[in-house]
């Protein structure tokens, strides 16, 4: 049997959210014999934690509801560190400062008089899948913006400059103590912007956008009205929100968000002893997880999603039986090995039809184009991890078959 979920499976969707596009809906074929999508949902039986922290991370992406390629902005998980600043697109102004030998000032309406390009782009949180409450932190969506590489260009990026630096408006209180302070013992406190630096050449990346449109509608203000950067490839503390400033500056930036808060730490042994290693969380990782589990009677069909490279195949595996390789969507299949080099994710699906009632597992794992593999947990790189950024292990979910 061979079931691939086909185009005619995918009805155009109708939210008013992403109007316009081509919302990809995920349902069963009319008279369809197979285990359709519009079948009961297994809820799995892990579910997420409580959020402890509602006020900083919100609208977590349900896996069970998974329906559609894009993600809905009103559904759409959201993560902010400060507070969340209300800007007027009127008054907007983006400054370009530093180290340019032009330094440059834009309205939003200069912005977006520009040329427009768009992108489809699944964002994920690197600390996704790394807390127990925090499994939804991903959604999809097509941006539309100007690109970033053209402005920086004609802002004259100077020779000494190595690094650019994107300002968000928001701000907050931070303490540091330790070696961060003047006495020892004693705490220095600040005031400090949401910040996030790229060098120079990956600023220059032409998937690079100055983003003011989310699924067709004015960049919604917690997701950085009025002005956001998009890095395609990047995990989405990359994505600036509220952009006010860009600067290009003669050296490392050491921001919280770059070398404090998402800083990869890794306990390594080389050769007879252990070193310690820390890295900025930067680019997106290989990725996959079980999104449900539909059907009744013993007949059920698997769907999830892979993201953060260009996806080859996917294999789940139920229980410990071997891996079987998942039917890619081949729609959201051209797209993640697209122009844009795999950004956007990919939904595949594995049918199964000789489920027994009972407890079960489901697992699944990615590969991509140039044949690597979405590592075990357990595999070195991910075991020797401290910190729960950039948690790109395979994903096994339980369900209760009935
Ligand atoms: N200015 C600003 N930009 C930000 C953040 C923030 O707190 N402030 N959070 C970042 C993080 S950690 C993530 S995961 C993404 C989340 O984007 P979203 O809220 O649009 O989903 O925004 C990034 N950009
Ligand atoms: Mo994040």
């Amino acid at each position: 049997m061979h079931h691939s979920i086909d185009r005619r499976a995918f009805l155009m969707g109708g939210s008013a959210a992403v109007a316009g596009l081509s919302v990809l809906r995920m349902a069963a074929p009319a008279g369809a014999t197979t285990p359709g999508l519009r079948d009961p949902v297994l809820r799995w039986l892990d579910q997420p934690s409580e959020n402890p922290v509602p006020d900083a991370v919100g609208h977590l992406l349900e896996w069970e509801k998974l329906d559609s390629w894009y993600t809905p902005n009103d559904n759409f998980f959201t993560v902010k560190h400060y507070n969340k600043p209300e800007l007027s697109g009127a008054s907007y102004a983006l400054s370009l400062e530093g180290l340019f030998g032009r330094p440059s000032g834009f309205s939003l309406a200069q912005l977006q008089s520009r040329c427009r390009r768009e992108v489809d782009f699944t964002l994920e949180c690197s600390g996704n899948t790394g807390l127990p409450f925090f499994i939804g932190g991903i959604g999809h969506a097509r941006w539309a913006g100007t690109p970033l590489a053209p402005l920086l260009k004609e802002a004259g990026i100077g020779e000494d400059a190595t690094e650019i630096v994107f300002w968000g408006a928001d701000a907050g209180k931070v303490t540091v103590t330790g070696g961060w302070s003047a006495a020892p013992g004693s705490a220095v406190t600040f005031t400090e912007q949401f910040a996030r630096s790229m060098s120079v050449e990956e600023a220059l990346d032409v998937d690079n956008l100055l983003c003011w449109e989310m699924n067709g509608e004015p960049l919604p203000v917690e997701h950085g009205y009025p002005l956001r950067l998009i890095a395609p490839g990047w995990y989405g503390v990359a994505c600036v929100k509220w952009l006010t400033r860009i600067e290009a500056r003669p050296g490392r930036f050491a921001g919280r968000f770059m070398a404090r808060d998402y800083v990869t730490i890794r306990e390594e042994t080389v050769g007879d002893h252990t070193v310690w290693t820390f890295t900025t969380v930067g680019k997106a990782r290989l990725k996959s997880a079980p999104a449900r589990v539909a059907g009744q009677k013993g007949r059920y069909r698997i769907t999830g999603a892979a993201w953060g490279a260009p996806i080859e195949s996917v294999d789940v595996r139920i229980d410990d039986g071997s891996w079987q390789q998942a039917v890619l969507d081949t729609h959201t299949s051209e797209q993640s090995r697209g122009e844009q080099e795999g950004t956007a994710w990919t939904f595949w699906s594995l049918d199964w039809s000789d489920a027994s009632p009972g407890t079960h597992t489901v697992t699944s794992r990615a590969t991509d184009c140039d044949g690597n593999v979405q590592p075990d947990p357990s595999e070195p790189l991910l075991a020797a991890k401290r910190t729960y950024w950039e948690s790109n292990g395979t994903i096994t979910r339980r369900v209760l078959v009935p």
